[in-house]
């Protein structure tokens, strides 16, 4: 399988898991709502994500190219962040039921490490960047 078939196919998954949960709010372009609009990803969190270590973000390594979006949907009660590690990228408290802003991901490629910054949660997920 090539580079591109399984950027397709990783793309194809998170579309088709976003739908399983409800789908995006924010396609209409006319009403963006407070999500910030469509991105290139968009990363679900789980129900009850507070404890669930790696699991908390579904997908668990979200892949993207250099520039492509991601937003993620909080499919939890509770508010979380996807807050990089190495401070790449944060998207701030996203509250039960909401989405982030669409977060760019830039720089070199390669795995991003992400955790959620409220005290006392175990999240943990990773963006692949590739060429
Ligand atoms: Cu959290």
């Amino acid at each position: 399988m090539n580079q591109t078939t399984r950027l397709v196919l990783s793309l194809t998954a998170v579309l088709g898991l976003a739908a399983g949960c409800g789908g995006d709010n924010n396609k209409n372009p006319m009403n963006p709502g407070g999500g910030g609009g469509p991105a290139d990803v968009t990363v679900s969190i789980v129900s009850n994500a507070m404890n669930a270590g790696a699991n908390a973000y579904s997908p668990d390594t979200a892949t993207v190219q250099v520039g492509q979006t991601i937003k993620w949907t909080n499919n939890d009660a509770m508010t979380h962040t996807a807050t990089a590690d190495a401070g790449s990228f944060n998207t701030g408290s996203i509250g039960g039921g909401s989405s982030s802003s669409v977060i760019t991901i830039s720089g070199a490629t390669g795995v991003r490490a992400y955790h959620c910054s409220v005290a006392g949660h175990n999240m943990q997920g990773w963006v692949k960047v590739t060429p």
